[in-house]
């Protein structure tokens, strides 16, 4: 771990074009850079959550004025999979606002809704809070390609943001996942208040995991009022740059995800986390309860990473 701490320390204080370079010649080794794959979310249990994760408008420790709803049904999750699946997403993503998974008819619901994702043939992930080996079980069985799971931020400055479940619990799912056979989808969240350091710890932190996850999510916080960093000062975004290079350097084959946070960032700065090493992003208006760039942006955003515009039409026929 110390290792790859400092690795990960050294790269991050590296001059940006030096960092970018590196990053990039990684990616490119690994990954076609022309490739972002698109996923879609879905929340289909909103709020109430028992955790009290600051961060996060779905805890019932916080009043942050949101609408809260049971576990949807299958034909309401179904309309939804075939919306994504028409506007091009190739994953499909469910977040349930739950501690930890029950055993019981909203298990089973939930297991239903993977294989429907299956059925539409489209990658399904979930994230439902912790869960034990039997239940990561009986989603591998359901077809489960991925379980979501974030540490969120490094081990010291994870008890600075949520206090009722620890560090280790958190690996511990992951630790379950593992070993039913499902992928890893592990990452975390900048501009709490962390520092740079923490943000190495975290990145180091995932990068031990052995396997290293296949799916890194980098979220930028969304500022939610009511929770208590509602009043966090917005990261300059080259820092969340300068994570994902990090990110890619230390984990040259997960796939990266540029996750929350993307309306508050320019086409640029998304461009630039692409080139970073970042390979997915969320589309359509909502992530789980906040919102996410209109359709129409991320059409515009992704075709900016096309070819450049012609050059030999009616423009260039009369300059010669
Ligand atoms: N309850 C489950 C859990 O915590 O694992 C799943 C849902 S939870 C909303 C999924 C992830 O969303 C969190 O781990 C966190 O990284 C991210 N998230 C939540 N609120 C956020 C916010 N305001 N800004 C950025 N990311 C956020
Ligand atoms: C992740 O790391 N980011 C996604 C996904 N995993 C589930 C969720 C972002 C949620 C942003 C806040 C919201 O929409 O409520
Ligand atoms: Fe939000 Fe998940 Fe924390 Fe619950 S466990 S408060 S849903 S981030």
């Amino acid at each position: 771990m110390n290792e790859i701490l400092s690795r990960a320390e050294t790269l991050y204080q590296k001059p940006l074009m030096d960092l970018l370079f590196e990053a990039h010649q990684v990616h490119r080794t690994h990954h076609d850079p022309h490739e972002i794959q698109r996923c879609t979310l879905l929340s289909i249990k909103t709020g109430g959550c028992p955790e009290n994760c600051s961060y996060c408008p779905q805890s019932a420790h916080y009043e942050t004025g949101l609408d809260r709803h049971g576990l949807l049904d299958l034909g309401e999750v179904k309309a939804a999979v075939q919306n994504a699946k028409s506007n091009g997403a190739q994953r499909f993503c469910m977040g349930a606002a739950w501690r930890s998974i029950k055993d019981g008819p909203e298990f089973d619901q939930v297991i239903d809704m993977v294989k429907m994702v299956k059925g539409a043939e489209m990658e399904a992930c979930v994230t439902l809070g912790m869960l034990t080996d039997s239940q990561a079980q009986r989603l591998k069985e359901a077809g489960l390609d991925a379980y979501n799971h974030n540490l969120d931020t490094s081990r010291e400055y994870y008890s600075k943001i949520i206090q009722t479940r620890t560090y280790d619990d958190r690996l511990n799912t992951l630790k379950s996942v593992r070993k039913a056979g499902i992928s890893v989808c592990c990452g975390g969240i900048i501009g709490m208040g962390e520092s740079p350091k923490d943000r190495c710890a975290l990145l180091a932190e995932l990068a031990c995991l052995d396997p290293q996850p296949e799916s890194v999510p980098i979220n930028m916080l969304i500022p939610v009022e009511g929770t208590p960093l509602a009043e966090s000062q917005a990261i300059d975004p080259l820092e969340l740059v300068r994570t994902i290079a990090v990110a890619r350097i230390l984990m040259p084959k997960s796939r990266v995800r540029l996750s929350a946070g993307r309306v508050s960032l320019s086409k640029e700065a998304q461009v630039l986390a692409f080139f970073a090493g970042a390979n997915s992003i969320f589309l359509g208006e909502k992530l789980l309860t906040r919102p996410n760039p209109a359709p129409d942006a991320d059409e515009a955003l992704l075709e900016s990473l096309r070819s450049g515009p012609r050059l030999d039409g009616p423009v260039a026929a009369a300059l010669a």
